[in-house]
């Protein structure tokens, strides 16, 4: 692998990490503000974000490179609201979103095909979490100021986070 797709690829392992803090943040603080379905989802989200940063850490140090942690920022600590929370998720994945295709083009204009395939599975995942988060933020935007929508949905969220445990690859 050549430098440039090293140093492109580091920069990503960097931003997995992060959105592995951000999702830890937001679950701290729904679990210390009343909201214990979506701590149990965001914490295993945080976990997921994780495994993403692995598996890429383990592709960069198997093709002979070196997988570096890099500096990362402190994300946000504190929250007004559910609505808030997945608003900043869908807006964080679509941005995660993004990277990753010019993370892809990178390699394709390197031809590090093998790297390119790689990254086929982080853009399916993309896919998949764009579409969730949006529903999510849909279904809070429906119930708005309703405390027993808004209880219903944090249950909902707990379902959703035991139901998606044993997909995570
Ligand atoms: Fe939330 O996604 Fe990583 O890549």
């Amino acid at each position: 692998m050549n430098q440039k797709t090293e140093n492109a690829l580091n920069e990503q392992i960097k931003k997995e990490e992060y959105s592995s803090r951000l999702y830890l943040a937001m679950a701290s603080w729904c679990e210390a503000n009343g909201f214990p379905g979506a701590s149990v989802f965001l914490y295993e989200h945080s976990e997921e974000e994780r495994m993403h940063m692995l598996k890429m850490i383990h592709f960069v140090n198997d093709r002979g490179a070196h997988a570096k942690l890099l500096d990362i920022e402190a994300p946000q600590l504190e929250y007004n609201s559910l609505l808030e929370i997945f608003t900043e998720i869908l807006v964080h994945e679509q941005y995660i979103t993004e990277s990753i295709n010019n993370l892809y083009q990178v390699a394709i204009d390197e031809k590090d095909y093998t790297t390119a395939n790689f990254l086929q599975w982080y853009i399916t995942e993309q896919v998949e979490e764009e579409s969730l988060f949006s529903t999510i933020l849909d279904r809070i935007k429906l119930v708005g100021n309703d405390k027993a929508g808004m209880f219903h949905i944090d249950k909902e969220l707990e379902g959703m986070a035991a139901g998606s445990s044993s997909e995570t690859a």
